[in-house]
């Protein structure tokens, strides 16, 4: 049977959108607007295990012809072949890009320098007319979890902002010194009001920029399971010592297999599937199991 890469869910969820809107994220987008004109050049951080996905299109609206350079962030947890198919495809877009990964430091240095250069020619005018230019003021936004202020430590080599391993972590706007003549606006990360599809839901989830709950830790786990029963179900096999699993098993056939080999059980004996969900998402997002794409490119 051949592989499809990336399989639609077959989980028969027919849904008119996720319907949500936490009250602090609308606060959050109000406060972004208000800054951005204060501000010279925008760092919009996606995901680069999602790079269409990540997109916030609420963004484009508000962002308009303000300076951008766009940071695919977590590379190191995508699968590379494919992200150099995104990297080609991306070739052509307005925005200059990069991918990086704020925990191994890749393509960090070059972000400053890009910054720079896109004010190059304003402040080429300014320095005609002999004026200094300004500190440079870069605004750093982007979906939850995305890895925004673990950049912006990184950039500073210090704890200058909180992190943590779930959405929500940033509640409000804050300033970093960066360099003598910089300044870094960190901001909480934004998501658009509805969810168009369950399967945007399910991307959004299994790389943490929304909780669980949102689509249900079952369907989640469903998803993530049919995507590396096709695209690394060798990884499964190894981590959780399955026999060969094909294309066509049951996922929760699979993940019953799983907790009974992490002994994720009820008292009465029967297979605790929450816990065993919770193991797999764990075990996934600490890179436990292979480095995973979920948009396709050619798409
Ligand atoms: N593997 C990997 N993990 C990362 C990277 N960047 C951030 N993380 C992890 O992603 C999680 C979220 O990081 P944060 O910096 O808090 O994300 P944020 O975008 O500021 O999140 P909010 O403030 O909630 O919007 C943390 O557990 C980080 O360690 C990266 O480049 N690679
Ligand atoms: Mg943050």
């Amino acid at each position: 049977m051949t592989r499809e890469p990336y399989p639609q869910q077959k989980s028969g969820v027919q849904t008119p959108g996720i319907n949500w809107y936490p009250g602090h994220m609308l606060k959050a987008k109000k406060e972004f607007a208000a800054q951005l004109k204060r501000v010279d050049v925008v760092l919009e951080l996606r995901d680069a295990r999602i790079p269409e996905t990540s997109i916030n299109h609420d963004f484009e609206l508000l962002l308009g012809q303000k300076r951008r350079l766009v940071l695919f962030n977590k590379t190191r947890l995508a699968d590379p072949d494919v992200t150099k198919v995104w990297e080609a495809r991306l070739h052509s877009e307005e925005h200059p890009h990069l991918f990086i990964d704020a925990l191994t430091n890749r393509n960090l240095k070059r972000i400053l320098p890009l910054a720079r250069k896109l004010m190059a020619e304003r402040w080429g005018k300014l320095r005609r007319r002999g004026i200094n230019p300004p500190v440079l003021k870069l605004l750093i936004a982007g979906i939850p979890n995305v890895g925004k202020s673990t950049l912006i430590n990184r950039l500073v080599h210090r704890k200058a902002t909180e992190t943590g391993p779930r959405p929500g972590v940033t509640k409000r706007q804050e300033w970093v010194r960066l360099e003598r003549d910089a300044r870094l606006l960190d901001t909480p990360g934004i998501l658009w009001p509805k969810i168009e599809t369950m399967e945007a839901g399910f991307r959004l989830a299994v790389t943490g920029a929304i909780k669980d709950e949102v689509v249900g830790i079952d369907r989640v786990c469903d998803f993530l399971l049919r995507t590396l029963q096709v695209q690394n179900p060798e990884v499964l096999s190894k981590c959780y010592r399955l026999d060969t699993i094909p294309v066509e098993s049951d996922p929760q056939e699979l993940l019953a297999q799983i907790a009974q080999r992490r002994g994720c059980l009820k008292p009465g004996g029967g297979v605790d599937g929450v816990r065993a969900a919770t193991v797999l998402l764990r075990d996934f997002r600490e890179g436990r199991l292979g480095q995973l794409t979920f948009d396709d490119p050619s798409g």
